[in-house]
């Protein structure tokens, strides 16, 4: 045998003995033969619908396991579409599943103008009604170009918004950094209270930047030049922008903090544009978490995803993204890797109910990216008391797949199964805690993350609210309020497949807990299910 045989045979036994889980990374295709989608998105309500907007002024509805969308909404008439313009953005009110309510961003057929339009559901849950409530409209009367596109909630329960410069190249009004005008900026709005004196359908949260001060009270941060895509981290809240560049490069800024100043047009990524060089003093801006140059092809950054899904097919907190023009997707963790280099237009990451990340190619089709190497733990949090003692997580891993754990913390100890192939689990011990503060462990089992919470060395009491869940037949959610000092730790565990905990499985003194449930079909009797917290236990009956 040749040397280079015995070397390929090394090389092919060592990516089986290590199996990275990237190298298992493809886009499965979830639907083709859309008309210029550029977003998909979710609607928080446990039915597990993908909702696809589509540039021309429809939203498609694609039932799980469907191939065939159907149309969910079509404003066509009012959406003036092509090159930047179209129906840009989508975002359902974090409880849409009781109030019906959706937000739609668009440019206005006449003017231009930059629409935020509110929207509801209608008796068919798969046809929205058309019925239009305006709610925010910006003039944008001179450009087709940056027009912005992006709204989502907050973890906070606000509605941002990212709106463009404006247009043309190097912002000749200088939009972004003038404080009067809603162009180049992060918005933030209260839609659940209009306000009377500024008559109207949304207020300004008090905490906004500019709210009793010179400067528009929507504003949240300034700086921005196209924010076309922006996200939050479903398990930190913090907000990810992709802030499209203009000749030179590309960039992503997080955390978005209120007031912040993301630096445009005094700077191009985390470099001076020299269009205000005088400015040029990187103290007075905020420079982009990374930047990338127009190499490759490369021309407009498409923001995307945190990955958090449950699945394991990135690591826990991978950032997703890609480019546009290249159709580059890249993971970010601490470093820019490419993951796949597609011939798409990629227009928008989305994300589904259950966390897993979908790309959307302005050409046609929306893809999901799996992994054949999937590794998922179960539970993927647990609490101690100062005492500590000792536990074990199931790893569940398709066959063939290696993994290995390791702790972060001295006080936690991994004691059995660091390192696995397939299914396995790992035993760990947690040490007394000495100390009244709480704190926090973490073991990293092939780049996902299982939290070790243990409370302080005080005596802790626990509280929650309401103390019963009813849940209706067609599926739905709802909030345990816990409260606890903020030394003393807790988990939140369900009893019952059906009954998911979607935020707060773990936390430390006052939370909440959101869990959620499908639909409930054909049985004859109610279910029953409960949510234990610390001490308590919330028993949540589903009706039939
Ligand atoms: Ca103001
Ligand atoms: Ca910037």
């Amino acid at each position: 045998m040749k040397p280079r045989h015995v070397a390929y045979l090394v090389t092919v036994a060592l990516m089986c003995w290590s199996m990275p889980l990237f190298a298992e990374l493809r886009l499965a295709t979830v639907v083709g033969g859309l008309s210029a989608p550029v977003f998909v998105g979710h609607a928080g309500d446990g039915t597990n619908r993908l909702f696809i907007v589509e540039q021309r002024g429809t939203i498609k509805v694609l039932r799980p396991g469907s191939s065939t969308p159907t149309t969910f909404l079509d404003i066509q008439t009012k959406v003036l579409s092509g090159g930047e313009q179209g129906l840009l953005g989508l975002a359902f009110h974090p409880r849409y599943f009781w109030n019906g309510r959706f937000f739609v961003y668009y440019t206005r057929r006449g003017d231009g103008a930059l629409v935020i339009a509110e929207y509801g559901a209608s008796t068919n849950s798969d046809i929205a009604s058309s019925t239009e409530t305006m709610l925010l409209t910006i003039p944008h009367p001179i450009q087709t170009n940056h027009n912005g596109g992006m709204l989502a909630f907050g973890n906070d329960g606000y509605l941002y918004i990212g709106v463009g410069d404006g247009g043309s190249g190097n912002d000749p009004p200088n939009n972004a950094q003038n404080a009067d005008v809603l162009l180049g900026k992060i918005l933030r709005l209260n839609v659940d209270q209009p306000d009377p004196v500024a008559a109207t359908r949304y207020s300004s949260p008090p905490d906004n930047p500019f709210v009793n001060r010179t400067g528009r009270d929507e504003i949240f941060a300034v700086g921005l030049r196209n924010p076309w895509r922006f996200s939050f981290d479903r398990l930190t809240g913090q907000q990810w922008v992709g802030d499209v560049g203009q000749n030179v490069r590309e960039e992503v800024d997080t955390p978005i903090v209120a007031g912040g100043n993301y630096g445009w047009r005094v700077y191009e990524g985390a470099s001076c544009s020299n269009v205000d060089p005088a400015l040029c003093n990187p103290a007075n801006f905020i420079t982009p978490l990374f930047d990338f140059s127009h190499v490759n092809g490369r021309c407009s950054v498409t923001g995307g995803y945190v990955y958090r899904g449950a699945l394991g097919v990135l690591a826990s907190g991978t950032y997703l993204y890609g480019d546009f023009c290249s159709g580059e997707i890249f993971a970010w963790n601490d470093a820019q890797r490419l993951l796949f280099d597609t011939t798409m237009n990629i227009s928008s990451f989305g994300e589904d109910e259950q966390g897993e990340l979908y790309v959307v190619d302005l050409n046609g089709s929306l893809s999901r990216i799996v992994s054949d190497c999937s590794l998922t733990m179960r539970p993927s949090t647990q609490s101690f008391d100062a005492a500590g003692g000792s536990s074990e997580v199931g790893v569940t891993a398709s066959a063939g797949c290696s993994w290995t754990a390791a702790s972060n913390a001295p006080w936690l100890h991994v004691i059995a199964g660091a390192r696995g192939n397939g299914n396995g689990t790992v035993q760990y011990s947690v040490d007394a805690n000495a100390s009244a503060s709480a704190r926090t462990g973490l073991l990293t089992i092939e780049g996902q993350i299982y939290i070790v919470i243990q409370s302080g060395n005080v005596t802790c009491s626990y509280a929650v609210s309401p103390s019963s869940g009813p849940l209706p037949q067609p599926g739905g959610g709802g909030i345990i309020a816990v409260t606890a000092p903020a030394e003393c730790t807790w988990t939140a565990v369900s009893n019952s497949p059906w009954l998911l905990i979607t935020v707060g499985a773990s936390g430390r003194g006052n939370g909440q807990v959101i869990y959620a449930a499908g639909a409930y079909i054909g049985r004859a009797q109610s279910r029953r299910g409960a949510i234990t917290i610390a001490t308590s236990t919330v028993p949540v009956t589903q009706s039939r």
